[in-house]
């Protein structure tokens, strides 16, 4: 049986990768740095999952920039200029989200988010698609940080879990990028992936099924 539904955030939900990547930018320029991500930079990165890891990646990899204290400092006025980003509006529901969420709640299943990002950007995400705060359309929210690893890490997917209470058997996992299908079955979860923009590219053999997105997939459930 069918008891929850646990959704990854960013490229899943939404196609939220381009506001996280203006928001690195504007902030590197704010602070006076020279760093410039452009969409191939970015592709790139976005094999380090979490905000903080890649920054430290790219330093590490131009080999001069910010310590680690100078990061995280970054790091926070990255995820506070995401937000004014994302409450500026614009930003849509993948195809079939809502549907999916809506139905999850009519059927009485729990509802979970397991992601890479920080809490108060799924509630910025919350707020502007839904119009509602985070925890009334979500029973379970694990986030990056509450975690010690991160994804390709099972970590954020087995917090989800445990505060689920329930068998994995029982859930079923939403990803977009092949990061977060290894994190998902390394849990021992059944996963349908719908790749991204920045995802398309990537290798989804794990996956349970791959669909372009979630639209028509109440329908499918409902019917078997
Ligand atoms: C998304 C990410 C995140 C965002 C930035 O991965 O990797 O790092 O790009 O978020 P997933 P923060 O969708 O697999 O969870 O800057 O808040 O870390
Ligand atoms: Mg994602």
């Amino acid at each position: 049986t069918l008891r929850a539904l646990i959704f990854d955030v960013d490229g899943t939900l939404a196609e939220t990768e381009e506001a996280h990547r203006r928001a690195f930018n504007d902030t590197f320029r704010d602070a006076g740095l020279d760093w410039h991500w452009t969409v191939q930079d970015y592709t790139r990165l976005l094999r380090v999952t979490g905000g903080k890891e890649r920054m430290r990646a790219f330093r590490d990899g131009i080999g001069r920039g910010p310590d680690d204290a100078q990061i995280a400092a970054l790091h926070l006025r990255k995820t506070e200029r995401y937000m004014q980003l994302i409450a500026q509006g614009g930003l849509h529901l993948r195809p079939g989200v809502a549907e999916l969420i809506a139905w999850g709640r009519k059927e009485g299943l729990r509802l979970a988010i397991a992601t890479t990002t920080s809490l108060p950007n799924v509630q910025a995400l919350a707020l502007a698609c839904w119009g509602r705060d985070a925890a009334e359309i979500f029973d379970v929210i694990a986030a990056g940080d509450e975690v010690a690893a991160k994804k390709p890490a099972p970590d954020v997917f087995e917090l989800a879990l445990r505060r689920l209470a329930l068998p994995v058997k029982d859930c079923l996992a939403f990803e977009d990028s092949r990061n977060g299908l290894r994190a998902a079955k390394a849990a021992g979860l059944r996963t349908i992936v719908t790749p991204s923009l920045y995802t398309a590219h990537e290798d989804f053999d794990l996956a349970d099924e791959i669909r372009p997105d979630l639209g028509g997939f109440v329908a499918d459930l409902v019917h078997v």
